[in-house]
């Protein structure tokens, strides 16, 4: 093999920029049609003699330009792997117009804040089904069949008697049902009346309280005072004030008051000129709910709540409906 071809290699191998070129190479000096390939055929025309001493002479430059080819590939790859990683580096860090933070709808977070008061006050969470029967909904909250409330307009009924829960009441019945007292427990979830207007829509949230124990331990003033500061701890310093009203399960019940969080009680449009805003229901639990679920000797108090209104008054959003309709536009101010 003459020393001209055998340069014209080493040099190739040496100054070749891609494992491609390596691979090209290759295929010129080892493969079928190759330089050796023809080199070695050449030997066919030679004595025995010179058989021997070609191909100790062929095998030595073919270990070598081998040995040379794969040092050099092995550069070009670490070169080709390392520029790869430059060019298809992503920089995560980089800031980006596009970025767009989710976050928690304003009802959500709303409950969200209810629960964190009351968890704090060592009440349990207790959540139940949305799909639920004529007692757990309305006997045992002493609406007695043909009550007003259960009218075919207001509840969402399936056959048999079940329907969709109209306030999450029935959690804290099963609870009973399930449960020696004492019991100190919130219902929070998603309620459904056949109801669509300003103010209303056929589904929303509830968060309902109860608390029982032995009789004469519980008292209006202890209902008084927790939702008291409960009111203060979500809308900041406002005034509270309770007012007599009427609920089935509950008695006395009050309606609760917190001064216009718009008009700090002067008189507006959100309040009617009244400076006052309803927030909440509340009471004594009737004997006849403690009846219904088998308890004897007990007292307690109640109270439940719309969340989408505390939403709407802690946001300043004047349509109920715009909390349902997914806006981002409008979402996108909760952030
Ligand atoms: C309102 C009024 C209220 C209750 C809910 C209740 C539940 C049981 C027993 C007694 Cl198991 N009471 N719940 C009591 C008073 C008021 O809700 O205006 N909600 C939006």
């Amino acid at each position: 093999m003459s020393e001209i071809i055998l340069k014209k290699w080493y040099d190739a191998i040496r100054e070749a920029q891609s494992v491609e070129s390596i691979e090209d190479i290759r295929i010129s000096v080892f493969g079928k049609k190759g330089v050796l390939a023809e080199e070695f055929a050449k030997m066919k025309t030679a004595s025995d003699e010179e058989k021997s001493k070609i191909a100790q002479e062929l095998n030595i430059h073919k270990n070598e330009l081998m040995n040379e080819l794969n040092s050099r590939k092995i550069v070009l790859q670490t070169v080709e792997l390392q520029e790869a990683m430059k060019a298809e580096a992503i920089d995560v860090s980089l800031f980006s117009s596009q970025s767009q933070a989710g976050a928690l709808h304003p009802v959500i977070e709303t409950m969200d804040r209810i629960v964190e008061y009351f968890s704090s006050m060592n009440f349990a969470i207790k959540t139940g089904n949305m799909v639920e029967d004529d007692f757990n909904n309305f006997e045992a909250l002493n609406l007695p069949k043909y009550h007003p409330a259960r009218d075919m307009q207001d509840t969402f009924y399936f056959k048999d008697e079940m329907l969709l829960r109209t306030h999450t009441s029935p959690v804290q019945i099963r609870t009973m049902m399930g449960t020696k007292p004492p019991i100190r427990m919130i219902a929070p979830g998603a309620v459904f009346r056949r109801d669509y207007d300003i103010t209303h829509t056929p589904m929303f949230h509830q968060v309902e309280g109860l608390l029982v124990d032995e009789e004469g331990k519980v008292s209006f003033a202890n209902l008084k005072y927790i939702l008291e500061d409960f009111l203060k701890y979500m809308f900041g310093d406002v005034k509270v004030r309770f007012r007599p009203s009427f609920f089935p399960f509950t008695e006395p019940s009050a309606e609760v008051d917190i001064s216009c969080v718009f008009c700090s009680g002067d008189g507006c449009r959100v309040c009617s000129k009244t400076g006052w805003l309803e927030v909440l229901g509340c009471g004594i639990v009737d004997p006849n709910v403690f009846e219904a679920v088998k308890y004897k000797n007990v007292s307690g108090y109640a109270f439940g709540l719309g969340v989408e209104r505390f939403a709407m008054l802690i946001h300043q959003i004047g349509d109920l409906r715009s909390l349902f309709e997914g806006d981002i536009k409008l979402l996108e101010q909760f952030r």
